[in-house]
């Protein structure tokens, strides 16, 4: 018998490359002379996606017709990155893919460039979801990401004569293959309006919510594959819509414009992300996209726990919902509202299931960043949230005052509600009082918020409060952005390490073979020849491969200290004016990351960047030995390429502030070494990689405590340090800004005169500890063992090592194998 393989499963050559032209010509409408290098993209997209859709169903199916416990993951923010290398990688087809389509005649890098990332996120909040979604599945965890399906995601950078522009980020344009619209699950959500209270018919007390409009939410689905499993769960992301019958009504009576304006406002709900470190307390549509996507979620799981079985009492053993900092907040109000009003269930049971199904990570102790809404517009937008809210806080304080009577401070301080001057709502507050489980992201932030921000609650429930340490996935962070690395090691110890990145331990024995540390050595080398390249194509930057890549991306922040880094960079300048034969380690400085639309200072700080740039690189006494470039438009694509050329890692926040860091943990897999705080993560990364092998500068935590408390002046710094005189008075001067005194004035004088971060406090240790930087640098051999030794430490960041714990710990969720059926 003939045996014919499958268009849409099939993997050997043939089938696959008859499928890319099938979906080109079926999907997209096109003939090879015709087709665009999208629509080749498209059809490439679509042949990889049919190779998924069979696991995809078989694992839903698998979840509604049992009883496993479902991971909620409640997120305003999934910054996924390119789909197309991770589905590939994760199907385990990557080459034979590449070979079909190089056999086809196209370009494989060509088309996978073609893809439109999904920005659908800030940073490292996003990107954490993005790397748990990754995890849930490879771990075969029964899970679904809810969010929201922004039209525009975080806005496109560009750079003109230094400033930071926003343009907005259309990439849905040219259609999104990844995704499913499910129109037949939507769900309505209502807003404003007022409440009534009414008996039932057997004369119980009861609240209805007449809303003045209804927007629908239509679900969007992603799957999700595990690595090399049948796992593959769902991203369903909402888009808000108008109702078809509102518009009808209102045309009947001949409001046509009146309907058509209901549109707008229903369908301007998803429209665009929120930048971070933006002021947002007015910002209404903010409130209304949180409350929006979360009804939606919950709506969604009481309908699939009720398909499941008949009695909503035990919901939190279907799901456990993990809300991801506090902007899914309200959906504590709001599943006490469902069971409540909605499905009668009373309200000590209702709170019991509440408490049961939430927990809350919190991501940010900078109290700027703390969600607090008026209490006048939640009102008016959720009613009935207000009342609930106010019952909730009631029943809470009672409790407090139970435990501390007359201790009225504690009572205010606890309080849901903040009354110290304009009411507001504290979503923190909110979110601690109803759930099981309050977690940080790193060891040191854990401990802060127990003895800062929530210090109150965990008087109140030590029993509450785990550290979870973030991590972040090895198959895109190392396998899909780094393959020749991933290649290497796997020749040396197998390809278990993709799951069980401890397993990475095993390549310390060969840190004294010579030829593995060459191997090691030339891929780096090879990596940063490309980047320079790339630089070189796009931007029309000569980089030199030999140099130290000495690299900061991350959003632009003053807490982040990009400005610190500025600050040696022309230290080291001044140094070469100096004595231009000064022998000095040739360091390429790569920058990227873009600043909150708002936030003047971090915009400041890129001018000053790129102002020093043009200063640096045109200076002919600097010889090429210093280069400094900021790459515009710092995204996930960005990292995979970014990561494994970097030399060095810059991980220098003011300690006490960075929660935990993510992209310290990228670099260092890929065998950066660190220069950094004791803040966040850099804490366990530096105990897991040795202090021998991490470079540390700065004051630690209780010394930035110490010295705020005793007065820090930062002029002490500038008059004692002639060499930070020097660099602060160059850049008063108008040095970088063709002689313009004030352009850089408002940052300078923040420095004087604040200098909330203490950057001058730490400028000389940095300083110092960057000169060991260039020592060890010069030591090749010794900088490769570093290298090395950091890469392959790096087990327990892995992600797949915080899922099992959030698992264990605050889920109490088990793997579920997924059967292969036709
Ligand atoms: C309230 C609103 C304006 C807002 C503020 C801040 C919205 C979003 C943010 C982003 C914050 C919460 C964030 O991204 N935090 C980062 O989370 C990462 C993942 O845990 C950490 O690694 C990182 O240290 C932290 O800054």
């Amino acid at each position: 018998t003939i045996k014919v393989e499958d268009d849409r499963t099939g993997l050997s050559l043939e089938t696959l490359k008859r499928a890319i032209a099938d979906n080109l010509f079926y999907i997209q409408g096109k003939y090879p002379a015709i087709a665009t290098k999208n629509d080749f993209y498209m059809a490439l997209a679509y042949t990889v996606r049919d190779r998924l859709l069979q696991r995809w169903l078989n694992t839903t199916e698998t979840y509604l017709k049992s009883k496993v416990k479902v991971v909620c993951y409640l997120s305003a923010e999934f910054l996924m990155g390119p789909h197309l290398s991770n589905n590939l990688v994760n199907l385990g087809i990557y080459d034979q893919v590449r070979r079909a389509v190089e056999e086809s005649g196209l370009d494989f890098v060509e088309l996978r460039e073609q893809e439109e990332e999904p920005g659908l996120g800030n940073g490292g909040l996003g990107r954490l979801a993005a790397c748990y979604m990754d995890s849930l599945a490879s771990l075969e965890i029964p899970a679904i990401g809810y969010g929201i399906r922004y039209e525009f995601g975080i806005f496109d950078q560009e750079i003109r004569d230094g400033w930071q522009i926003e343009i907005t980020d259309k990439w849905l344009r040219y259609g999104n293959p990844w995704e499913i619209e499910r129109p037949e699950a939507s769900i309505d959500v209502k807003f404003g309006g007022y409440t009534q209270a009414y008996n039932d018919e057997n004369g119980h007390y009861r609240v209805r919510w007449i809303p003045d409009i209804i927007v629908k939410g239509v679900p969007y689905d992603t799957p999700i594959l595990g690595y090399k499993v049948n796992t593959a769960n769902t991203l369903r992301l909402w888009k808000a819509e108008a109702p078809e019958s509102f518009e009808f009504e209102a045309f009947n009576v001949g409001d046509y414009y009146g309907a058509v304006n209901e549109k707008v406002v229903a369908e301007n709900i998803t429209k665009v992300l929120y930048p971070n470190d933006e002021p947002i307390q007015g910002k209404q549509l903010r409130l209304q996209q949180q409350y929006f996507f979360v009804s939606c979620s919950l709506q969604d799981m009481i309908r699939l726990h009720l398909h499941r079985q008949d009695s909503l009492d035990n919901f939190h053993e279907s799901f456990a919902v993990q809300l991801n900092d506090t902007h899914p907040a309200i959906g504590v109000a709001e599943l006490m509202r469902l069971l409540v009003d909605e499905h009668q269930i009373d309200w000590d049971r209702a709170w019991q299931i509440t408490q049961n199904t939430f927990a809350y990570t919190n991501h940010t102790l900078l109290p700027e960043a703390l969600e607090k809404w008026p209490l006048s517009l939640f009102g008016r937008l959720l009613p009935r949230h207000l009342q609930i809210i106010y019952e909730i806080n009631q029943r809470f304080l009672g409790q407090v005052r139970a435990k501390y009577p007359d201790d009225h401070q504690r009572i205010a301080r606890l309080s849901l509600i903040d009354e110290s001057g304009e009411k507001y709502i504290r979503m923190a507050h909110l979110a601690s009082v109803g759930s099981h489980a309050i977690n940080g992201v790193a060891a040191l932030h854990t401990k802060l918020l127990q003895q800062d921000v929530l210090r109150d609650f965990y008087e109140l429930w030590p029993e509450k409060f785990t550290n979870k340490t973030n991590g972040v996935t090895p198959r895109r962070w190392i396998v899909v952005s780094n393959p020749k690395l991933a290649e290497l090691i796997n020749r040396k110890i197998g390809t278990n390490w993709i799951k069980h990145l401890e397993e990475l331990k095993q390549l310390e024995a060969f840190v004294e073979d010579a030829e593995f540390r060459q191997q090691w050595r030339q891929i780096k080398q090879d990596i940063k020849r490309d980047l320079a390249e790339y630089v070189k194509k796009n931007h029309a930057i000569d980089i030199n491969p030999q140099s130290l890549f000495d690299v900061q991306v991350k959003r632009i922040h003053e807490y982040k200290r990009q400005h610190l880094n500025a600050l040696y960079i022309i230290t080291l300048y001044n140094q070469i004016k100096q004595n231009p034969n000064i022998d000095v380690v040739p360091r390429t400085f790569i920058f990227g990351g873009k600043a909150a639309p708002g936030y003047f200072m971090a915009k400041l700080i890129i001018k000053l960047i790129n102002s020093v740039a043009q200063v640096v690189n045109n200076d002919p006494d600097v010889r090429e030995r210093l280069k400094v470039v900021f790459l515009p438009d710092y995204n996930v694509r960005f990292g995979q390429r970014v990561y494994p050329a970097a030399d060095l890692s810059e991980q220098i926040s003011t300690a006490g502030k960075e929660a935990s860091g993510t992209g310290n943990m990228k670099f260092s897999m890929n065998g950066a070494l660190t220069i950094g705080t004791l803040d966040g993560a850099n804490i366990e990364i530096r105990e897991e990689v040795g202090a021998e092998n991490f470079f540390l500068f700065g004051l630690t935590t209780p010394e930035v405590y110490a010295l705020k408390a005793k007065g820090y002046n930062p002029w002490d710094y500038y008059h004692a340090n002639s060499q930070l005189k020097t660099v602060i008075d160059l850049i008063s001067s108008g040095f970088f800004s063709h002689g313009d005194t004030n352009l850089f004035r408002p940052l300078v004088d923040s420095l004087l005169y604040h200098d909330q971060y203490m950057l001058f406090a730490d400028y000389q240790s940095y300083v110092d500890c960057q000169e060991q930087v260039n020592q060890a640098y010069r030591d090749e051999e010794k900088w490769t063992r570093m290298s090395i030794l950091n890469a392959v430490r790096m087990g327990k960041f892995s992600s797949d090592r915080a899922i099992r714990e959030y698992c264990q710990e605050i889920w109490n969720a088990q793997p579920v194998n997924v059967e292969m059926q036709e």
